[in-house]
C-alpha cells in the first residue's frame, strides 16, 4: 500500500494514513487503501484500533481538493458514496476504532474522526468543515455526525460560518473527548512530543479496551450504535437482545468466575474470538 500503514502491537492495530505531503488529505486511493485495510483487520487476534495521520502537523486535511475540483454532479455523488462507505464501515466496524488526531482535521479530516467511537487529539490540532467555503455541502457524513455529536445549533454554526476551532473548543463542545499535550519531566525538559504522547495515550487507552471481555467490547458498541438510531422502546429491547447473548460466552464466564473466585489480578482469561 502507498498511503495506508498497519501495524500491530498485541491486540491492538495502528491505522497511519501516510500521505503528508498533502497533509494526508483523502484523495481515491487512501479511501480504496484505507477500506483494504480495514477489511484485512484480523479479527480473532486485534481487539481495538487506532487511527491516525503520518507526521506532527496534520490528521488528515480533508478530502483531495485538486481531484475534486473538476467533478460533475454524478461523479461529486459517486466520491460522496465512497468516502461514506468507508467512514461507515469504520463507524460499524465490530471493534473499537479510536482516532487519535494529530494537527488538521479538517473537512473530510474531521468527519472520519467521527466516524470512530472516541477522539483523542493533540494540543495542536484543529478541527472544522471548511466545505461551504470551498463551494460544496460536508459530504463524507459531516452534516449528519456532527449534528449528533455536538447538538444541531453548534453543528449548524461551525458548517456554516466552516469556522475552523481549536482543540480546546473542541473538548468543551464534546467533539474530542481528551486533548493531550507533550510529556514533561519535573524540570520542563519535553520526554514526549504531544504527537508521540497523544499516540502513546490512544493506544494505552486501546490496551485497556483490548484487555477486556471482547464480545462484551463489541456488544457494548452495536447497542450504542444500533439504539441511537432508533426509539426508545425499541433501543432497550437491541440492549436486551446483546446483553443476553454475552451469557454462556467464556467472556461472561470467565469474567464473572474471575469475581467469584476473588482472583485478586481481576483479569479475563478470555479465549479468542474465534473460539467463541
Ligand atoms: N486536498 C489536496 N491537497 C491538500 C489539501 C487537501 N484537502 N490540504 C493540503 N493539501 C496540500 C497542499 O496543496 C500542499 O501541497 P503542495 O505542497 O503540493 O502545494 C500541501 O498539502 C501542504 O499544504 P499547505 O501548503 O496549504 O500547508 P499550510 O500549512 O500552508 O496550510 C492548511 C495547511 C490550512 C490545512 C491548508 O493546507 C488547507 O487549508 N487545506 C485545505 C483544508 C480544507 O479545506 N479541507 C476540506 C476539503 S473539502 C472536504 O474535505 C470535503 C469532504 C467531503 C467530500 C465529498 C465529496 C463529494
Amino acid at each position: 500500500m502507498e498511503f495506508v500503514l498497519y501495524e500491530v502491537k498485541d491486540a491492538v492495530g495502528i491505522i497511519t494514513i501516510n500521505r503528508p505531503q498533502a497533509l494526508n488529505a483523502l484523495n481515491s486511493q487512501v479511501l480504496d487503501e484505507l477500506d483494504e485495510v480495514f477489511s484485512n483487520v484480523d479479527l480473532n487476534t486485534v481487539r481495538c484500533l487506532v487511527l491516525t495521520g503520518a507526521g506532527e502537523k496534520s490528521f488528515v486535511a480533508g478530502a483531495d481538493i485538486a481531484e475534486m475540483s473538476t467533478l460533475t454532479k454524478a461523479e461529486g455523488e459517486a466520491f460522496g458514496k465512497k468516502g461514506n462507505d468507508v467512514f461507515r464501515k469504520i463507524e460499524t466496524f465490530p471493534i473499537p476504532v479510536i482516532a487519535a488526531v494529530n494537527g488538521f482535521a479538517l473537512g473530510g479530516g474531521c468527519e472520519i474522526s467521527m466516524s470512530c467511537d472516541i477522539r483523542l487529539c493533540s494540543d495542536n490540532a484543529v478541527f472544522g468543515q471548511p466545505e461551504v467555503g470551498l463551494g460544496i455541502t460536508p459530504g463524507f457524513g459531516g452534516t449528519q455526525r456532527l449534528a449528533r455529536l455536538v447538538g444541531t445549533g453548534m453543528a449548524k454554526q461551525l458548517i456554516y460560518t466552516a469556522r475552523n476551532i481549536k482543540a480546546p473548543e473542541a473538548l468543551r463542545i464534546g467533539l474530542v473527548n481528551q486533548v493531550v499535550s507533550a510529556e514533561l519531566d519535573e524540570a520542563g525538559n519535553q520526554v514526549k512530543s504531544a504527537q508521540e504522547n497523544l499516540l502513546a495515550t490512544a493506544e494505552k487507552m486501546a490496551a485497556t479496551i483490548a484487555a477486556n471481555a471482547p464480545i462484551a467490547v463489541r456488544n457494548c458498541k452495536k447497542a450504542i450504535n444500533d439504539g441511537l438510531e432508533v426509539d426508545m422502546d425499541k433501543a432497550i429491547v437491541i440492549e436486551e437482545k446483546l446483553f443476553g447473548d454475552c451469557f454462556e460466552t467464556e467472556d461472561q464466564r470467565a469474567g464473572m468466575g474471575n469475581f467469584l473466585e476473588k482472583d485478586k489480578e481481576k483479569k479475563l482469561k478470555v479465549v479468542p474470538f474465534k473460539n467463541r
